[in-house]
């Protein structure tokens, strides 16, 4: 399996089951769990504080307090994953390089703004932040927000029970997407289609260099596109290739000009192209550039159009909207 996409498929599974937050929480002793307590307490006072002094445009004092929350987070980790951490026996340095290894190793991403972040925090003394330019410092002052952002999930101690609420809610959302998505496949299938589209269509005549086809090409440009001869109910066929449940169509008839071409005008259908029914029929004139809706609701393979009486059948566009029958 490809690395990257394992890691993906690790992280997801991470994401959604919260094993490793699971044991992680599971392992610790009483003694680990005060100790984090404690730090975390105090990374939290810190950071509210770094948050108002940004607020205040204190930017320099606000990175102190960033580098203060920042050791106080990485103790509160460190002291929850390892039972023998004790933060005055390391110097920063060793703080922040075990931090990332053991968040490494535990899978934890860090983001860019903590790498980052890392020299900084790593200081033996924290800089103020005072020689800085300004814009240098407002940069810095953000890495180490986000940074925080990332150790406090990190580091927060989350109860067995919270975990499992976590857990729940997250598969709930997955399940709920999920369902979306079927819900808008369905939809989506069952959406009808213009299926009359390029279809095969013949003409009891042509005239005017037009051609049956041209009244499934999908396009109402030039006006007439199909245009019969002067003859004794003329008709077109569109062949649709199979059955089709059908919707509805929408007949286009030409638009530039003569409202009283193909009138009367019938919709049909057939299963076997011999016997037809008709679904609907017009006698009152087309409005200037107006189509016909006609509602069908029943399933057949042919649609014919055709003129009752002697006159033209002059058609533009046959939108035919289905879907298949299975
Ligand atoms: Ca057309």
């Amino acid at each position: 399996m490809n690395p990257s996409f394992s890691s993906s498929l690790s992280r997801l599974r991470e994401f959604f089951l919260l094993e490793r937050r699971q044991r992680e929480t599971a392992s610790e002793t009483p003694a680990q769990r005060v100790q984090a307590h404690a730090h975390f307490e105090q990374a939290e006072q810190r950071l509210k504080a770094a948050r108002v002094l940004v607020d205040a445009s204190l930017v320099p004092l606000a990175l102190e307090q960033f580098w203060l929350a920042g050791v106080a987070l990485a103790a509160t980790y460190l002291s929850r994953t390892s039972p023998d951490f004790e933060l005055s026996k390391r110097s920063r340095a060793e703080i922040f390089d075990e931090l990332s290894s053991r968040a490494k190793t535990a899978g934890h991403q860090a983001p860019a703004a903590f790498v980052r972040s890392v020299p900084y925090l790593s200081q033996a003394e924290g800089d103020p932040g005072a020689t800085l330019p300004a814009a240098e410092a407002k940069a810095r002052a953000n890495d180490l927000d986000a940074a925080s952002y990332w150790l406090t999930e990190l580091a927060k101690q989350q109860p067995t029970a919270d975990l499992r609420r976590t857990r729940s809610a997250r598969l709930l959302a997955l399940l709920a997407t999920l369902a979306g998505v079927f819900a808008m496949y369905l939809i989506w299938k069952s959406w009808p289609v213009n299926v009359a589209l390029h279809k095969h269509a013949t003409a009891s005549s042509l005239a005017y260099g037009t051609t049956a086809d041209r009244a499934v090409n999908g396009s109402l440009w030039p006006s007439a596109d199909f245009h019969s001869d002067l003859e004794n109910s003329p008709f077109l066929v569109i062949d649709l290739g199979e059955s089709y449940r059908l919707s509805n169509a929408e007949v286009w008839p030409r638009i530039d000009c003569c409202p009283e071409h193909s009138l009367p005008l019938e919709f049909q259908i057939s299963e076997d192209g011999k016997t037809y029914t008709t679904v609907a029929r017009r006698d009152e004139p087309f409005a200037p550039h107006g189509s016909w809706g006609v509602t069908i609701d029943k399933t057949a393979r042919y649609v014919r159009l055709q003129t009752m009486k002697r006159n033209y059948l002059v058609l533009n566009e046959v939108f035919v909207f289905g879907r298949p029958v299975n």
